[in-house]
């Protein structure tokens, strides 16, 4: 099923490529040299791009991955690890991922991951936030923090257990194991292993069949899917798109018409329901 997809570039970054096909946004790290690992530019291209995947309307599901056959993303870039973060070209320490994590988690469509090799530390929580998980066979999974100096108590390992079950998320971190891409789906963390050569065209596949469903629908499961995990913050942006659709409803606009036009809004012509 190995098809190329005429992928058109929506905006240039030096650490991403962001691209657009058919309704679907790509975000590919580009930066084979460290196994697509991260820093803090990387970072703030991805939240930019997720940022213009959540206004651009023509958009309707996104896919991350890395560049190359080996690496998903290999986590934060070592080199640029400092006292107290990441550090960027301006100098400033940051742990801006979690930044990137609130953005995938928030973006009312689906952000699929699409694991083309290693997925590790930093790589392997991206995949966990994202919502589904399709994965080349020659795909590692695996956390590498308690080894090299860091860990992520957030989605990396609360969202993950809720995936894998508390025992084996304790073992992912204790451990600092890799896990192949059979083992990963039997785990419960990735939804379908596919031949590298069918990676991309499974995924995409996945995107249409998404598209063929209701973009309204989709995004209250994920919000619901969510908010049982995401406290206060869950409820508020569930409950943002309950209003977003009393909103479109004609009960709300009488409320609105009723105060332009000075009179007493009528809402007793509308249903009420048990
Ligand atoms: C991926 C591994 C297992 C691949 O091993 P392999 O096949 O033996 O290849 P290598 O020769 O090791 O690597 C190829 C080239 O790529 C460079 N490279 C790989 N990974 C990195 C990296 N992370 N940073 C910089 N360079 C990297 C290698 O150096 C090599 O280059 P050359 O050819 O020039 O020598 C293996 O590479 C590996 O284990 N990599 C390191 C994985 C790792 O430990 N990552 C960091 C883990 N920590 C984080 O990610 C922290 C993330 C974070 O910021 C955070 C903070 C707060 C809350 C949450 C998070 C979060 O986790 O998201």
């Amino acid at each position: 099923m190995s098809t190329t997809f005429d992928w058109k570039s929506i905006k240039e970054y030096s650490d991403i490529k962001f691209e657009f096909f058919e309704g679907i946004a790509k975000i590919t790290i580009n930066r084979p040299e460290v196994y697509n690992a991260f820093r803090p530019e990387t970072n703030n291209q991805m939240i930019e791009a997720m940022d213009i995947c959540r206004e651009r309307t023509d958009i309707n599901v996104v896919i991350l991955t890395g560049t190359g056959d080996k690496a998903f993303c290999s986590g934060g870039d070592q080199n640029v690890k400092g006292v107290g973060g990441y550090v960027g070209e301006d100098g400033v320490p940051r742990l801006n991922v979690l930044d990137l994590h609130k953005r995938i988690r928030s973006l009312p469509k689906p952000v699929i991951a699409m694991v083309n090799g290693y997925a590790i530390g930093g790589g392997h929580v991206l995949h966990v936030v994202c919502d589904l998980t399709i994965a080349s066979d020659n795909a590692k999974f695996g956390q590498t923090g308690p080894k090299v100096g860091s860990f992520d108590g957030g989605f990396g390992s609360s969202y993950l257990a809720r995936h894998v079950g508390q025992k084996k998320a304790r073992e992912i971190w204790f451990l600092c194991e890799q896990y192949t891409a059979d083992e990963a789906e039997k785990m419960g963390m990735v939804n379908k292993v596919v031949s590298l050569e069918e990676l991309e065209a499974t995924t995409v596949k996945w995107c249409k069949t998404i598209m063929k469903r209701s973009p309204l629908a989709i995004r209250m499961i994920k919000r619901s899917l969510n908010a049982e995990l995401d406290g206060q913050h869950g409820l508020m942006e569930m409950a943002g798109d309950a209003t977003l659709m009393y909103y479109l409803m004609e009960e709300a606009q009488e409320g609105k018409n009723a105060f332009l036009e000075k009179r007493d809004p009528d809402f007793d012509k509308f249903p009420k329901f048990p």
